[in-house]
């Protein structure tokens, strides 16, 4: 051990020399991920010693000390950026310029995220309007810090100016089909930080079974989770993984899916499914959500207050896909109120489209998603693009090219239509999925997507120029203790099990 000071005490005078700069400057350069929009970087390097390292807030800043997002971030950062080290101590390194407030708030659609991020000698200067753009530079800083092969620190001069291209940056986790540990998806949390995504679509319920731990219909999750008390997310589970999130600037968007994949909601919730019928008898086997009786409305308006309740963000998904009518139809209960609901649909129409006007449609289907896109925007919905990042789906070979290939705003459309493409997510269905393959199957895959809603378009165009980059990013990944998956053949600087 003393052997091993000695040395790196030494080597971090004698090479600030050029020499050694061939090196590793690549390899600084290529480590950035999401690409910012844009970057100056020169050879010329600092060491950084960690004794010597802190974070300190602007004088003129508005966030000071006590802010809590930034406060818990300079603690993670410092960790992230000196594996080493676990104290943060000691003399004045980054400065901080917050404008405006927000430190006890939620991230929304309407975040500010961009940052200016300015790194010289002897000082680094992180400006920007919100909190959430602080997160997304100091995320930046921590991964232009890197260890030569005596463990020494260092950092290059850098200018970034970074913004985002899309608001609404997002993963759906599957929590129905298997369920999730909150270590999972607290993790998860942590790696799309790290990849600078910014929603959690919590796919928290669907047909094989209902985890969410209602306060208003315990029997939901009593009857309706894979086990009443191990596989359930309680309250408090709930309020850590949204303030988890809130602290690296990511929202948590619920989805309560319905009509449709709600079987698991009927064990707790008897007459809130429709019986099916096998000719005019009912065949025991129940389908969507019954919509003739009046409970299914009274049950369905106090559940969604109870989301509305406990979830802070102002989305709220409500699924409404795979709707399967067959069941509908073969009752006589349904197919009567369908009569009903048409003839008054005609009266009500302008009203039920200005309700749908303010909503926002999820691409979810099909190969030919442009013409999904073309026609919602031309009928004036803002959109998210699902379609094409379905990664659940696996296959042999470097699969995240197809992800990285996507063009959101590649449809025949004005530039208004254009416009309303608000971003996209990435979905991990569960049915192939539990906690033992979650992140290998996420990360670095779900990298891709990250990187084409956060980046310019043109300058990320070249999947190839990228491979290093993203296969550096996955080392990164790993010595965050993230288990990615390799993109090829090749290996990591340092090995991990
Ligand atoms: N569950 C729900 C699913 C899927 C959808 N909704 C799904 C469909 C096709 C594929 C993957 C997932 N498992 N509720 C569709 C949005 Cl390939």
């Amino acid at each position: 051990i003393k052997c091993k000071t000695l040395l790196i005490t030494i080597l971090s005078q004698s090479f600030r020399d050029s020499q050694f700069l061939q090196v590793t400057r690549n390899w600084t350069f290529y480590f950035l991920w999401p690409l910012p929009q844009q970057l100056h970087q020169s050879a010329d390097r600092d060491c950084l010693s960690p004794q010597r390292f802190s974070f300190t807030y602007g004088r003129d800043s508005a966030a000071q000390t006590g802010c809590s997002v930034l406060d818990a971030a300079f603690k993670r950062y410092f960790s992230i950026i000196f594996p080493d080290f676990t104290t943060l101590s000691g003399l004045l390194m980054p400065e901080n310029d917050v404008k405006t407030r927000g430190c006890d708030g939620y991230p929304d659609e309407d975040s500010d995220e961009s940052y200016t991020l300015s790194v010289s000698e002897g000082q680094a200067v992180l400006r920007s309007v919100s909190v959430w753009g602080a997160l997304r530079g100091l995320e930046s800083l921590s991964q232009l810090v890197y260890q030569d092969d005596y463990g020494t620190y260092f950092i290059n001069k850098t200018e970034i100016v970074d913004f985002p291209r899309f608001a609404f940056r997002g993963l759906l986790l599957d929590t129905s089909r298997h369920y999730l540990p909150l270590y999972a998806i607290l993790k998860t949390l942590d790696a799309m930080a790290y990849s600078k995504l910014n929603v959690f679509h919590w796919h928290i319920v669907d047909d094989p079974s209902f985890p969410y731990q209602s306060r208003t219909f315990p029997d939901l999750s009593n009857k309706g989770a894979f086990h009443p008390f191990t596989h359930i997310y309680t309250q408090s589970d709930v309020i850590r993984v949204i303030e988890h999130a809130r602290m690296r600037g990511i929202r948590v968007v619920p989805e309560f899916d319905s009509p449709g994949h709600t079987q698991s909601w009927g064990k707790g919730q008897p007459g809130l499914l429709t019986p099916c019928y096998k000719g005019s008898v009912p065949s025991g086997s129940f389908g969507p959500v019954d919509p003739t009786v009046d409970t299914t409305y009274k049950f369905m308006a106090s559940l969604l207050k109870e989301v509305k309740f406990v979830f802070p963000d102002s989305y709220v998904h409500l699924g409404g896909d795979e709707v399967s009518f067959a069941c509908w139809q073969s009752n006589p209960n349904v197919r009567k109120f369908m009569e009903k609901m048409v003839e008054r649909l005609k009266k009500t129409s302008y009203v039920q489209k200005s309700l749908v006007s303010d909503t926002v449609l999820e691409i979810w289907k099909g190969a030919k998603y442009q013409t999904e896109l073309s026609r919602m925007t031309q009928a004036g919905h803002r959109v998210l693009l699902s379609a094409p990042w379905y990664i659940n789906h696996i296959s042999y070979g470097q699969d995240w090219r197809n992800s990285y290939a996507v063009q959101p705003q590649n449809f025949s459309g004005t530039d208004e239509q254009k416009k309303l493409v608000i971003g996209g997510e990435v979905a991990m269905w569960g049915e192939y999925v539990d906690a033992t393959n979650l992140s290998p199957r996420l990360w670095p895959r779900a990298c891709a997507a990250a990187e084409r809603l956060w980046s310019n378009e043109e300058k990320t165009l070249n999947a190839d120029l990228a491979f290093p980059r993203l296969k550096e990013f996955r080392c990164e990944l790993l010595r965050r203790g993230i288990q990615a998956e390799p993109l090829f053949v090749g290996h990591c600087r340092h090995e991990y099990d």
